[in-house]
């Protein structure tokens, strides 16, 4: 029986989450089968009903059933123990785990006030109310609020990915000659930028840049799968105002959603 993946779906079939996106790649590294059953926030009772609890990813094996990105990417490593090894070993995996709370904490933070006034924009359109309700409430100000001095923000945000680059210079990825997990980890949060914010957050020709462009292209081209973010139509040569809404909701992905 196939592995079942509940993971969050935007607009018109995007994948907004970043914690979505590392347990793709992890499933793709395993080599192994799984179907998807798309979730929205709306429909949490789904994964409250699964999990005891309200947030996804989730996979489904058989009877097993578990949630937390981390839990999921253990169990992985050990239901599939001769597929692909997402950790190589013990220390590998302790080094991972550390790289996982790093990336949540160091660059998911401050990337929340880089694109979060950008984000709802990605949502089905029934999510967004919530996601702002929520968001605004943890941060205590509004989105907009949150985001404001961009550049300053953005400058936080590299400012933080300092050991990033410094590291990608001299070695092509994280885990060194290939990717595993704590590339993906921190992927993940790079392809929630690139896909929830029309904002581009890497520098060109850093070293970032360059490990960000094989991190997309890995597993047939697995971080250009969804649609990107809602490209806006004043960026496109239309002939008349009269007819340009305001949000086109193209993609600015190569390819089509799967
Ligand atoms: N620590 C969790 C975080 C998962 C998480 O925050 N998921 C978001 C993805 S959109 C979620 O489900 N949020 C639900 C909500 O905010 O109601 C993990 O690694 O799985």
């Amino acid at each position: 029986m196939a592995l079942i993946f509940f993971e969050r779906v935007g607009h018109e079939g995007r994948r907004p989450s970043p914690f979505s996106w590392r347990i793709r790649y992890a499933l793709e590294h395993k080599g192994v089968d799984f179907e998807v059953r798309p979730v929205r926030f709306a429909d949490v009772e789904t994964i409250r009903a699964l999990t005891g609890q309200h947030l996804t990813p989730v996979l489904s094996d058989g009877d097993h059933v578990v949630h937390e990105t981390w839990d999921i990417a253990c169990y992985l490593e050990e239901r599939f123990p001769s597929n692909p090894s997402l950790f190589g070993g013990a220390v590998g995996r302790g080094m991972a785990r550390y790289i996982n709370v790093w990336s949540d904490t160091q660059l998911g933070s401050p990337l929340r006030r880089v694109i979060y006034a950008d984000f709802p924009a990605v949502l089905d359109a029934e999510d967004r109310a919530y996601f702002r309700a929520t968001r605004e409430r943890d941060l205590g100000m509004t989105l907009e609020a949150a985001c404001a001095d961009p550049e300053g923000k953005l400058a936080a945000f590299q400012q933080a990915c300092a050991p990033l680059e410094r590291t990608l210079s001299v070695q092509p990825y994280i885990c060194g000659a290939a990717p595993a997990y704590a590339d993906y980890t921190v992927f993940s949060i790079f392809q929630w930028a690139r896909l929830g914010s029309p904002k581009e957050v890497v520098a060109q020709g850093s070293a970032i840049a360059e490990w960000r462009r094989r991190m997309i292209a890995l597993f047939g081209n697995l971080g250009d799968r969804f649609p990107g973010y809602p490209m806006r139509c004043e960026t496109r040569p239309v002939a008349k105002a009269s007819e340009r809404p305001e949000v086109c909701f193209g993609s600015n992905s190569s390819l089509p959603a799967k």
